[in-house]
């Protein structure tokens, strides 16, 4: 993006991402596909820093032991104090929401990623070994709103796979970032429809080593399609996520 004229017409984003990590390739995927193509076109901004850029020691620490002991090391709070008043300066009144990826966070979930979708500016912080040292939650929620989220009842080894799921969630929930504006709604999940799942997908050829596509998909008659869809995504809820009914 070298041309200035080009670089002037460029839309500001409608939402912009830090993502702070000591893993920054983690985040290349975030580059490619949909993400990447809203990015391209100036409706995401994302940038992703290393931590260890704010550590003052020659071995660019950013992990210590535990204090009251145990397994495995505790990320120290000083690199990501100086990373949250560099990203977000404490003077500037306009403060991003800070996302946590931890396994003892709020669950993330389809109202969740509307939620985050609806704000300007997201930080998210990604943990790795056992965790971040607690005081750096209380040190942001002085400034900002902190939200701990867990993708899962599974153990990550880190933050950095929660951000790129929780990403590609809240990107594709942007106006005008999926090609078609409908898809995002009907999509399963997204609980605003009927909160069901999708009926079975098919395309060409109709006949695929010896088996059809369902004839009413190739009857033409749309009240007799989405009848036969609504009734697939009823008998494939029940039998597959009775939770949802
Ligand atoms: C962040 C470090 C690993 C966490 C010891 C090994 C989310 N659904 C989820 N499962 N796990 C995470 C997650 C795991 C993380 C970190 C998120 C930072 N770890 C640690 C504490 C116990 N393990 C997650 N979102």
């Amino acid at each position: 993006m070298s041309d200035p004229d080009a670089e002037a017409m460029r839309p500001h984003p409608q939402l912009t991402l830090d993502v702070i990590t000591i893993f920054p390739d983690y985040l290349a995927p975030l580059h490619e596909s949909l993400v990447g193509k809203a990015i391209e076109r100036g409706q995401l901004a994302a940038r992703i820093h290393d931590l260890r850029q704010w550590t003052d020691d020659i071995h660019h620490s950013v992990d210590d032991t535990p204090y009251g002991g145990g397994p495995g090391m505790v990320m120290k709070p000083e690199p990501w104090g100086r990373a949250l008043d560099e990203v977000a300066p404490a003077t500037n009144p306009t403060q991003p929401r800070l996302v946590i990826p931890s396994p003892s966070g709020r669950r993330f979930s389809a109202t969740v990623a509307a939620e985050l979708a609806a704000e300007p500016w997201l930080m998210f912080a990604c943990g790795r070994y056992e965790g971040i040292d607690a005081r750096v939650v209380d040190y942001a929620a002085s400034r900002m709103t902190v939200d701990e989220v867990s993708l899962g009842d599974y153990v990550l080894c880190g933050g950095e796979v929660a951000v790129l799921v929780m990403v590609e969630a809240i990107a594709r929930l942007l106006p005008g970032v999926l090609g078609n504006v409908l898809s995002a709604r009907e999509d399963s999940f997204t609980d605003s429809v009927d909160g069901l799942l999708e009926a079975p997908a098919y395309t060409k050829p109709a006949t695929w080593r010896g088996m059809e596509v369902p004839a009413v998909l190739l009857s033409g008659n749309h009240g007799e399609i989405a009848r036969w869809r609504a009734a697939e995504s009823q008998r494939r809820t029940a039998q597959r996520r009775p939770d949802l009914l």
